[in-house]
């Protein structure tokens, strides 16, 4: 009887083991599936860090650097820090708009985040934050001491290379400072597909396996493949 319960524990032991052996070979798999679809390319651009400040002078981006701007950032006399589209070339927009703090405001952003690719909660203007002196005496707006992300959608009107006309969606990152007054535009990206959604950066860098700890995994996964062969000869004899 005593004998019995001890097989029977070990070989639950040993179910439990190959349950986690097939989690750890799905892993592995996962991690040498990961791939970006074929075409598909995020194009980020990363200038020298442009400043918004009290200086009122407008502040220009172009998303996809073919000499067109499509937004505008500026501060303007009510000290407060903006984006919109540049109106004069076509119906850019700031995706998506704080519901929170009402459309006034852009949705900030945070990283691992996707810019959903559909046009709702959309505006052509969205404040970033505002100065302490106005209006509320405090500072306010989602910027407000923040890095962060602002989504947009802009439209390229004729493709070149793998880059397809159409909707575009993109970020650009935004850091306001803690007083509302100022902000630093520090870099921006958008994705060669049209109307595709596109992520923000990652949070931190994903864990990867080193080459031992690969090598480890691999050895497991043929030795347990090897008892499995084993086991089933055994039953065949
Ligand atoms: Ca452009
Ligand atoms: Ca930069």
């Amino acid at each position: 009887m005593n004998n019995l319960n001890g097989r029977n524990k070990r070989s639950h032991t040993k179910r439990i083991i190959n349950k986690r052996l097939l989690g750890y070979s799905v892993a592995a798999g996962a991690v040498l599936a990961v791939a970006p679809p074929a075409g598909a390319r995020t194009i980020i651009t990363d200038p020298p860090d442009i400043t918004i400040d009290d200086s009122n002078d407008s502040q220009y981006v172009d998303v996809n650097n073919d000499g067109i701007d499509d937004f505008e950032f500026s501060r303007n006399f009510f000290a407060t820090v903006f984006i919109q589209n540049n109106i004069n070339i076509n119906y850019n927009q700031i995706l998506k708009y704080d519901t929170q703090q009402g459309p006034s405001y852009a949705y900030r952003f945070t990283c691992s985040e996707i810019v959903p690719d559909e046009r709702t909660n959309s505006s052509t203007f969205a404040e970033l934050q505002r100065w302490g002196d106005y209006p509320s005496g405090y500072p306010t707006g989602p910027f407000v001491g923040e890095s962060g992300y602002i989504g947009v959608y802009f439209y390229i009107p004729v493709g070149s290379g793998d880059v397809e006309a159409g909707w575009h969606y993109g970020w650009i990152e935004f850091e306001g400072d803690k007083d509302g007054k100022w902000g630093k535009i520090k870099r921006w990206a958008y994705e060669t597909d049209a109307e595709r959604a596109i992520s923000t950066p990652q949070c931190a860098p994903i864990p990867t396996l080193n080459q031992w700890g690969m090598m480890v995994l691999m050895g497991l996964i043929l030795l347990e493949g090897g008892r499995r062969l084993k086991r089933r000869k055994d039953q065949e004899v």
